[in-house]
This record gives C-alpha cells, sequence and structure tokens, in this order.
C-alpha cells in the first residue's frame, strides 16, 4: 500500500531498489511556473535547486508541460531518480506533497494522481477567538499537506471583528477587543490579511473571507451601533441568532459596499462568503430583502457569493452563487430546499455536514475541549465514512464545487487546540475531497500512522484516534 493520504487515483509498486537522499541530490526544474514549486521542494529537502531536464542520477525532475488538467499529477520513484510532471504549478505542488510523504523511504512507485473536486476547503473562526498571523500560517502549512485548496476565515461574528477597514476604525478599535470568555481580542491590519493571502498562494490555498451578515454582527453594532438602530454591549458568550444589521437602513448597505469593497480589492480569488446563518432575529420578509441586496453588492465588486446554505431561502441571488450546506448528513427538508435553490439559480454547493465535517465536534464524551450539538461527538472513523453523493440525492457530481471542514472556535483559545480538534480528522475529510472513492478505514488508518510522522516532525498537534495503531513516537 503507498503511504499517502489522500489516496492517488492509482498507484503501482515498482521493484529495485529505494531512491534514497544523498550528497549528491538535486531537486531540477523545466517549463514555466516550475520554479516556485521546486524551491519550495528544496528548502523543504534541504536541497540545492537547479534549472534544466537533462537525465542524471540522483535527481528529482520537476516538469509543467502546459495543460488542461488542474492539479493532476505524474510521480514516478526509482532508484536514481524521481520525477514528478503536471499540466500546472498546483499539480507539481501535489506531486511534492505525495513525494514528501513517501520519504525517506523512497520506495518504487508510479503513481497517477488527480483531485475529485475542485474546492477542497477548510475554514478557520478567528471571530470567536482571534489567531495571529503566524498561527493562521501553520494552520496553513498543515492543511496544504493534504492537498487542501481553500481557506475560508471566518473574520466577523458576534464575538469580534477582525479585519480592519478604512473609514470604519471603530470595527476594529471596539469591535475586535471582544473574545469568548473575556480572552484577548485581536484583529488583522490589511497588509497582515495581504500576507496571509500571499503566503497561502504560496502553498496553493486560496483564502475565502467571510463577512458574516445579517445576523452574527454584534461586534460591528457595538462599534456602529446606527447600524442597527438599538444600543448594543459587547458579547464575550456563545449563544447565537440575537443580532441583526438593520435591514431596512440605506446605512448597512453603504457599510456593506464599503466593506465588500475593501475585502474584494485585497483578495484575489473568486470568493466572498457573507454568512447568512442563523438570523435568528430578522423576519423572513426582512432576510429575503436583504438577501437579495447583500448578494448583488457582493457580486457587483467583482466575487462570486458564498452562503451558508439559509441564503439559499432567497431566489433572488446572482447567478453562480455557492451554497455551503451545514446541516447533518441526513438534512431536514427545508435545509436540503435551500442547498438545493442554489443549483436552480446556476450555482453550486460546498458540504459541510455539521455531524461528520465540523472540526469542533468532540471526538468522544471525556475530549477536554469542543462541543458536541450536533448529533453528540464525531469520531476519527464517523469523518472518515460518509458520501458527500449521499446527502441531498438531487445533488449530482457535477452540482458540488467540493468540501469544507470548519472548525468553530468557541472552546479553542490557542492553535495547538484547533490543530488537536482538527487532526488526524482533517485529513479524512480531505482524502474524501481529493480521492474518487472512499477507502474502508482499515485501510486509511495505517496512512493517518504514516502521515503522523510528518505532524510530529512539524510540531502539529493531532489527537492519538483509538482508531488508529499510531506509530511510537511522542505523545500529544
Ligand atoms: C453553528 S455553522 C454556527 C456557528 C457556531 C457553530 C458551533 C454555522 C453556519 N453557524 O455560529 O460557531 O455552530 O459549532
Amino acid at each position: 500500500m503507498t503511504l499517502i493520504v489522500p489516496a492517488p487515483v492509482s498507484s503501482t509498486p515498482g521493484l529495485g531498489a529505494a531512491f534514497g537522499l544523498g550528497p549528491a541530490t538535486r531537486v531540477q526544474f523545466h517549463g514555466s511556473g516550475a520554479e516556485p514549486v521546486a524551491r519550495y521542494l528544496g528548502n523543504l529537502l534541504e536541497l540545492p535547486v537547479v534549472e534544466g531536464d537533462e537525465a542524471g542520477s540522483s535527481v528529482i525532475q520537476l516538469t509543467i508541460t502546459p495543460g488542461e488538467r488542474v492539479g493532476a499529477y505524474d510521480l514516478a520513484i526509482d532508484v536514481d531518480a524521481v520525477t514528478i510532471s503536471a499540466d500546472d504549478p498546483s499539480g507539481l505542488f501535489y506531486g511534492a506533497q505525495s513525494l514528501r510523504q513517501l520519504l525517506p523511504e523512497g520506495l518504487p512507485v508510479t503513481i497517477s494522481d488527480a483531485p475529485r473536486f475542485a474546492y477542497r476547503g477548510a475554514m478557520l473562526d478567528v471571530a470567536r477567538h482571534f489567531f495571529p498571523v503566524a498561527d493562521v500560517k501553520r494552520y496553513i502549512d498543515a492543511i496544504a499537506q493534504l492537498k487542501l485548496n481553500y481557506l475560508h476565515l471566518h473574520l466577523t461574528d458576534d464575538q469580534g471583528w477582525r479585519l480592519e477597514i478604512d473609514g470604519w476604525p471603530e470595527l476594529t478599535a471596539i469591535g475586535a477587543s471582544t473574545a469568548v470568555n473575556g480572552d484577548p481580542g485581536g484583529f488583522y491590519t490589511q497588509a497582515d490579511y495581504t500576507e496571509i493571502v500571499e503566503y497561502a498562494a504560496s502553498r496553493f490555498v486560496t483564502i475565502v473571507p467571510e463577512i458574516d451578515v445579517p445576523g452574527h454582527t454584534n461586534a460591528a453594532l457595538v462599534a456602529y451601533p446606527s447600524l442597527g438602530g438599538g444600543s448594543y454591549e459587547p458579547y464575550e458568550g456563545v449563544e447565537v441568532g440575537f443580532s441583526s444589521l438593520a435591514i431596512r437602513s440605506e446605512e448597512t448597505y453603504l457599510f456593506l459596499d464599503d466593506v465588500f469593497r475593501q475585502v474584494s480589492a485585497i483578495t484575489p480569488g473568486p470568493y466572498l462568503h457573507l454568512g447568512g446563518d442563523e438570523s435568528l432575529s430578522t423576519t423572513d420578509e426582512d432576510f429575503l430583502y436583504f438577501a437579495e441586496r447583500a448578494a448583488a453588492l457582493a457580486a457587483s465588486h467583482g466575487k462570486t457569493v458564498i452562503g451558508w446554505h439559509e441564503l439559499g431561502r432567497s431566489r433572488a441571488l446572482p447567478r453562480g452563487t455557492v451554497g455551503q450546506y451545514w446541516g447533518f448528513t441526513t438534512p431536514e427538508d427545508d435545509s436540503a430546499a435551500s442547498t438545493t435553490s442554489f443549483v436552480e439559480q446556476g450555482g453550486s454547493v460546498i458540504f459541510s455536514p455539521a455531524d461528520v465535517a465540523y472540526l469542533d465536534m468532540k471526538y468522544a464524551d471525556d475530549s477536554r475541549v469542543g462541543v458536541d450539538w450536533a448529533r453528540g461527538v464525531t469520531s476519527l472513523e464517523e469523518a472518515a465514512s460518509w458520501d458527500p453523493l449521499a446527502i441531498i440525492p438531487d445533488l449530482a457530481e457535477s452540482h458540488i464545487l467540493g468540501l469544507e471542514a470548519p472548525i468553530w472556535t468557541e472552546t479553542l483559545p490557542t492553535i495547538e487546540d484547533v490543530e488537536w480538534l482538527a487532526f488526524p480528522r482533517i485529513a479524512a475529510i480531505a482524502e474524501i475531497a481529493w480521492s474518487p472513492r472512499t477507502a474502508p478505514f482499515d485501510e486509511l488508518a495505517p496512512r493517518l500512522a504514516a502521515f503522523a510522522r510528518h505532524l510530529d516532525a512539524a510540531g502539529t498537534h493531532y489527537f492519538r484516534a483509538p482508531e488508529v495503531d499510531w506509530l511510537p513516537t511522542s505523545d500529544r
């Protein structure tokens, strides 16, 4: 068995001796766009990097031959050379990640691989607890190993507003000062955000910013009470659904236009997420009015809108709007209808079923952090054993943009806590997003054990789930 997670489309073990890294080993690149990946791999393996495509012994050859297969790659390891070829730089990067997982053993193998879904995401809630730039970069490095290619940042919520917006200084002066439990607040300047975006891009990860409206807005309302029309107190609890922007006030839309314009300008990726979940204090009529206007505004700044599935209650969304489903693997009728509505409006769906893909669920009743509202705890095996096509049978493969594993941080003040709940379940979800079929769990488990060596090497925290025979490394 080839010890890679997510499992590649095909892999055939070869004969002969292993490829060993030695004093003469070098990374050689050829084709435009190959150099950054070659430098990344050279850095990681501490090897020299040269340009060319001459055969030679102890060469790791990276070659791009431009083509249509985004993210696909071929990898061959034999005794004196490794070759990775791809149609585009992301494919080369994924080939490099596979190689990394196969070292230091370097057993001979031929792999041909390509992603199942175009959108393979993680979400980090930086609103309930704030995570500085360095923590976000660490998370990006960890998820990039799993060939995840989107990081959704939940930037605003009742407990904190985390992004600087020019012309609205109190959003961060006041709105960013709080976090759950009275823990320290914080925010990203636009320069910080750009640093995250660029770092992510160097790992072929695209940032998806979320400005959650019209609910989940208490922090913005404390900063600018006129956006809601009442008076507001800072909030450090964990209840949801009590706040709302003033739906019928023009100031709301001037505000959103400013925010969406600025966020769009510093976000090179195609998506802008405007939340829309749990607007429990907004009437149906107001919600529909708001959804239409806010989504049109976001789209007017050149972005494809993403919303939580409740946004699909609106039948007046910009064409192509993406819905993110966060119900259970057995949906209620109205959430299924809201989700299907995006497809009926020319869009697609991202699946984040809360009972299997929410990384903030406890693993077991005695987990020291986490929550359990989504049908109780979620074991590693449960996170690994679901079928995106079985959730809403009306939605076919072609309607599914991809999958995302969110982590909400009400109970998670540190990045170590985040990592411990995310890993290894996020690897199981990355496998469903990448691999063409869901492997039986007993085939995944040994690959997770092998992957943990890389988590250990990077100092990434993870839960030694009882379903896996972990290698005898340091306990975390
Ligand atoms: C539900 S999921 C929420 C979040 C919470 C999360 C906690 C979703 C769209 N809304 O506001 O943080 O549960 O697990």
